[in-house]
């Protein structure tokens, strides 16, 4: 998309739009701007554009149709009906990421995965880092890539987490080092159904170039697919099968490359799935240069994320973790299955069109009881109904509150809501901070 002396219209003006805004505007582009929210509601985007000197417009009066370009926030769905009009008029519509793209100087790799590639990402980071490999880590994660494009420079990695929403929108965007955790249902409200959702996370193998390397779990069918639509060099992980080529699990230890690598008990992350997301890490930084000593030293020095399996504290032996960003069924999944303690799970928020029932035998095996939160607990509390005791708290606060009333010392209380946040929480962070907080106050109550 030209850039440069075109009027290009940005949409939604959270971190991604303000970044991308920027990046036009310093790319010498004549910015629009339009939210749905108005402008006295966006106080920080106010600023930003005044700065700009770009005129802002509600989303249903912007001009969609009268401009040279358009650059999509990746949380505005690419299919309204004006971003569809506008491209039947021919022109051209981009996302955020795909935009950056352009810009962004030193090599890719782009990690993604319905579970999994936040902490990936950050591994990732902290391997290059402490491997004295220079690299600077965003996306999805938190920094917008247009907002990296600056300090980007040849030599210096990009490690950037990518949602199926940043990927569904890119052509020239180029990974060297593509990586997919594993692909498994979420966000159908915005993709419509699995295929589209699983095609938009293709779009990164599907723009790489022989040279690349595409990173596929071998042990997941929809991931393993991406193989066959990617001119990069397929190298696999698995926790079932060697890889020679690659990365994967056998008597009790990582191998990479036909080389042990450390053995599973050092890994300091809980769950079997985040062996995966250490194996995916692994190969990326020794494709990226890093030796083997090297990454398991800065793998058994991996502090986690937070708000990902996160132990909070222990009150009267009760152990709490928050999980606050498992915000879909498969990541709840995970999270229990990293569970040998009987667990009181706290479920719910804002529904994804997604399918509970799943999480029924599970539940029934490992949990004492449900305690049900949000918009989503009436949908919830029908599908599991029968399965495990079910609580309705209704909110965090009671849910705690109710978990901690019923649990035993050596029990587990665990926010893993299988939902997103945005009923009751500005953000998945907001619900875990707010979480912690409450087993905080808990604690001092508990005193
Ligand atoms: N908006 C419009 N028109 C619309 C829809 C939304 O104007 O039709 C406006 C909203 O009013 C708001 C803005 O768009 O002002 C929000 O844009 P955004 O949702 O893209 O928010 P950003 O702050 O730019 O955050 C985005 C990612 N958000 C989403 O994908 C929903 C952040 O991922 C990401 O950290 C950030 O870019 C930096 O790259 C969050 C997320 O929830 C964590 N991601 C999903 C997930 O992980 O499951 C994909």
């Amino acid at each position: 998309m030209k850039i440069r002396g075109a009027k290009i219209l940005v949409v939604g003006l959270a971190r991604s739009g303000l970044a991308a805004a920027a990046l036009l505007g310093e790319r010498g582009a004549v910015v629009i701007a339009c939210d749905t929210r108005p402008l006295d509601q966006l106080p920080e985007a106010a600023a930003r554009l005044e700065q700009l000197g770009a005129p802002f417009h509600v989303q249903a009066d912007a001009p969609f149709e009268q401009v040279d370009g358009i650059v999509l926030s990746p949380g505005v769905p690419a299919d309204l009906p004006r971003i569809e009009a506008a491209r039947a008029r021919g022109v051209p519509v981009i996302g955020e990421a795909e935009l950056a793209g352009y810009y962004l100087k030193g090599p890719i790799v782009g990690i993604t995965g319905s579970n999994g590639k936040t902490t990936t990402t950050a591994l990732l980071g902290h391997l290059l880092t402490r491997c004295g490999i220079p690299c600077q880590v965003g996306g999805n994660i938190g920094t917008p890539p247009a907002a990296m494009a600056g300090a980007s420079r040849y030599g210096q990695w990009n490690v950037l987490e990518l949602s199926s929403f940043q990927l569904e929108t890119i052509s020239s965007f180029r990974a060297a080092i593509g990586v997919c955790i594993n692909v498994t249902p979420d966000h159908l409200d915005r993709h419509h159904n699995f295929e589209n959702y699983a095609r938009a996370k293709r779009r990164l193998f599907e723009t790489q170039t022989p040279g690349g390397f595409a990173i596929l779990n071998a042990d997941d069918a929809a991931t393993a697919a991406f193989a066959d639509h990617t001119e990069a060099c397929a190298s696999w992980f698995s926790q079932l099968q060697p890889q020679p080529q690659g990365v994967w699990v056998a008597d009790g230890a990582i191998w990479l490359r036909g080389a042990k690598l450390m053995p599973v008990g050092e890994v300091p992350l809980r769950g079997r799935h985040n062996l995966e997301n250490v194996m995916a890490a692994s190969l990326a930084a020794f494709l990226a240069g890093a030796t083997l000593e090297g990454i398991a030293g800065a793998v058994r020095s991996f502090p986690g994320v937070e708000h990902r399996l996160e132990f909070v504290r222990e009150v009267s032996g009760i152990a709490f973790y928050n999980d606050s960003k498992a915000t879909n069924v498969d990541a709840t999944l995970k999270a229990i299955d990293a569970f040998q303690q009987p667990i009181w799970i706290i479920l719910g928020g804002k529904d994804k069109d997604s399918d509970y029932t799943v999480l029924r035998e599970p539940l029934a095996k490992r949990a004492k009881a449900a305690l049900l939160i949000g918009a989503a607990a009436g949908k919830i509390r029908g599908q599991l109904a029968g399965a495990l005791p079910l609580i309705e708290a209704g909110t965090i606060d009671r849910a705690i509150g109710e978990a901690y009333a019923g649990a035993r010392a050596g029990d587990v209380i665990l926010l893993a809501p299988a939902c997103a946040s945005f009923d009751q929480f500005a953000s998945y962070e907001h619900r875990g901070r707010v979480y912690k907080e409450m087993v905080r106050a808990l604690e001092e109550k508990a005193k």
